[in-house]
C-alpha cells in the first residue's frame, strides 16, 4: 500500500478517534493525550524538524549555485516574490469578501466580557527585514532563524556559482550531504501515518465538539476561503501559467499536504514538500531548492485567509465597523506580516495580533478563536506549502520551456 494511502487511512482513523475521545471523561482523555497521542505526534514532528535547518541550508546553497549566474538568480527571485505577494493579496480579497458576505461573527453570540488574550510581540517588519543579514550564521542555525539561514545560504551559493571548478569539491560535498538528508526524509516518512493519526486525534479530542460547533460559522468561512483559493487561484495558475494539469499536480503533491496537515508546520514539512515537488511534479531541483524554503518562511496564503476572516469576525462580534481604509490596512499588514515568521504551529495567531493592533481591533478577541485554531492551522498550513509548490512548478516549467533548466 502506498504511503499516501496509509496517511489517508491514518487521518480518517484519527478523526474518528478524536470524535470518540470528545465523549470520554476529561481525565481519561488527558491521560491518553499526555502519555500516548502527544508524545507520538511530537516525536514525529521532532524527527522531521531535526532535518529542517540542514536541509534548508544545503538545498538553498545547491539551488542558488544550480541557478548559475546571479542574473538568473535575480530573475527567478523577482518572479518568486511577485508570485508570493500577488497570490497572498488575492487570498486576502477572497477571505474578506466571504467574511463580509457570510457574517460569521454575529454580535451578541459570544460573551466577550470573558475574552482575554496576551499577544506575543511579533517583530516589527523593518527590524525583520534589516536583520535578514546574519551577523553569525552559526547562531542563526542554532536559533533556527530561517530568513538569516536562507540569506547566508544564498551568499554561499552565489560564491559556488561564480568560483565554479575551483570549489567543485565543496559543491560535491553539498550534493552528497543533500543525498544523505533526502535518504533520512524517506526513512522518517515511514512514521508519517502514526504521527498523522496521533496529531489529528489529539487536536479534535482537545478542541471538543462543542467548541467546533459554536465556532462553526467562523471555521466554515475560513475553510471555504482556503478551498476557493486552492480550487480557483492555484488551479488557474497551474493551468494557465504552468500549462499543467491541476489534478495531476494535487495528486503528486498530496503526500506533502498531508504531512503539513498533520504537523501544522511549513518548516517541518519542507523536506517532504521539496521531495514531492521534485520527484512527483518534475520541478527542477535548483528551483525547488530555492523557491520552497523561501516560501515556507515568507509565503503563507492560508494564514492570510485566516487573519482576514478572523479580523472581520472579531469586528462583527465586537460590533466595530470596518471602513475601506481598514480593509486596505488588513490586506497590507497581513501580506507583510507573513514575511520573517517561520512556518511553525500557531505562528498565524501571533501575526494576527499584529494585524488586529494595526486596524484598532481588540486583540483579546483572539481568545474566542484560539480553542479551535490548531484544527484550522493544520488546514491553512497545507495551503501555505501548496502555494510555494505552485510557484516553484510554474517557474520550473517556464524555465524548461526556455531551455534554461533540465
Ligand atoms: N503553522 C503555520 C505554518 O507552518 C501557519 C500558521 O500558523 O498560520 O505555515
Amino acid at each position: 500500500m502506498s504511503l499516501t494511502k496509509k496517511i489517508l487511512i491514518a487521518l480518517v482513523l484519527g478523526v474518528v478517534t478524536g470524535i470518540i475521545l470528545t465523549f470520554v471523561p476529561e481525565a481519561v482523555f488527558s491521560k491518553l493525550d499526555t502519555y500516548l497521542l502527544t508524545p507520538v505526534g511530537q516525536i514525529f514532528i521532532n524527527l522531521i524538524m531535526m532535518l529542517v535547518v540542514p536541509i534548508v541550508f544545503v538545498s538553498i546553497v545547491l539551488g542558488t549555485a544550480g541557478l548559475g549566474e546571479p542574473a538568473k538568480l535575480g530573475r527567478i527571485g523577482i518572479q518568486t516574490i511577485t508570485f508570493f505577494l500577488v497570490t497572498t493579496a488575492i487570498a486576502l480579497c477572497i477571505s474578506l469578501a466571504l467574511a463580509f458576505a457570510i457574517k460569521p461573527g454575529t454580535e451578541g453570540v459570544f460573551d466577550v466580557s470573558i475574552a482575554d488574550y496576551e499577544a506575543n510581540e511579533a517583530p516589527p517588519i523593518m527590524e525583520t527585514l534589516v536583520n535578514i543579514i546574519p551577523t553569525n550564521p552559526v547562531s542563526s542555525m542554532a536559533a533556527g532563524d530561517m530568513l538569516q539561514i536562507i540569506a547566508f545560504a544564498i551568499f554561499v551559493g552565489i560564491a559556488l556559482a561564480i568560483l565554479g571548478d575551483k570549489t567543485s569539491g565543496i559543491h560535491r560535498l553539498f550534493n552528497q550531504a543533500n543525498e544523505v538528508l533526502m535518504y533520512l526524509v524517506n526513512v522518517i516518512m515511514k512514521a508519517a501515518p502514526y504521527g498523522a493519526f496521533a496529531l489529528i486525534a489529539s487536536a479534535i479530542g482537545g478542541a471538543g465538539l462543542d467548541a467546533i460547533g459554536s465556532m462553526g460559522a467562523y471555521m466554515g468561512t475560513v475553510i471555504l476561503g482556503l478551498f476557493i483559493h486552492a480550487a480557483v487561484t492555484y488551479t488557474i495558475a497551474i493551468w494557465f501559467l504552468g500549462r499543467g494539469n491541476p489534478i495531476t499536480f494535487y495528486k503528486g503533491f498530496f503526500p506533502a499536504m498531508s504531512v503539513a496537515f498533520s504537523t501544522a508546520s511549513s518548516n517541518a514539512t519542507l523536506p517532504i514538500s521539496m521531495k514531492a515537488a521534485q520527484e512527483n511534479l518534475g520541478v527542477s531541483k535548483s528551483i525547488s531548492s530555492f523557491v520552497q524554503p523561501l516560501g515556507a518562511t515568507v509565503n503563507m496564503d492560508g494564514t492570510a485567509i485566516m487573519q482576514a476572516t478572523a479580523a472581520v469576525f472579531i469586528s462583527q462580534v465586537y460590533a466595530i465597523p470596518l471602513d475601506f481604509t481598514d480593509i486596505i490596512l488588513i490586506i497590507i499588514t497581513a501580506t507583510l506580516a507573513s514575511i520573517g515568521t517561520a512556518g511553525v504551529p500557531g505562528v498565524g495567531l501571533i501575526m494576527l495580533a499584529m494585524v488586529l493592533t494595526q486596524v484598532g481591533l481588540p486583540v483579546e478577541g483572539i481568545a474566542l478563536i484560539i480553542g479551535i485554531d490548531r484544527l484550522l492551522d493544520m488546514l491553512r498550513t497545507s495551503l501555505n506549502i501548496t502555494g510555494d509548490a505552485v510557484c516553484a512548478y510554474i517557474i520550473s516549467e517556464n524555465e524548461k520551456r526556455k531551455g534554461k533548466v533540465s
